[in-house]
């Protein structure tokens, strides 16, 4: 969320560092991280709807996202792409499913009182 600090902890035996910076855009930093180092708590000057790209310039294969959301209602999905969103109050939602790769899908989801149910974005590829 804006304002909120990033902690980006390094349990490895080896250096890395952390290389954010927003979607196409500004960089945010570019910090060293020492093997087992001290966590660091980055704070990310970004607003409500930026997308922060985060890399290890000494392991091009490590690269994660920050989504920054103007609310506390979001959810990482696990391997199987499940995911779980608790406390919303009944209403109706947008949901924003987005991928890196395939960009976002929005839906508009009813929650009712005491309602527990399933949604499913799909996405399509082709290569
Ligand atoms: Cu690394």
């Amino acid at each position: 969320m804006p304002g909120q600090k990033l902690v980006v902890k390094n349990s490895d035996g080896t250096f890395h560092n952390v290389n954010g910076q927003v979607h196409g855009g500004k960089s945010l930093w570019n910090k060293p991280h020492e093997p087992k180092g001290a966590d660091l708590a980055l704070e990310a000057k970004a607003s409500a709807g930026d997308v922060i790209d985060i890399v290890c310039n000494v392991h091009p294969w490590m690269h994660s996202y920050a989504l920054v959301q103007d609310h506390p209602y979001f959810a990482v999905t696990g391997e199987d792409g499940a995911f779980e969103i608790k406390g919303l109050a009944p209403g109706t939602y947008t949901l924003e499913a987005w991928h890196p790769t395939l960009g976002a899908k929005s839906l508009t989801v009813k929650i009712g009182q005491g309602a527990k149910g399933a949604v499913t974005a799909r996405f399509s590829y082709k290569p």
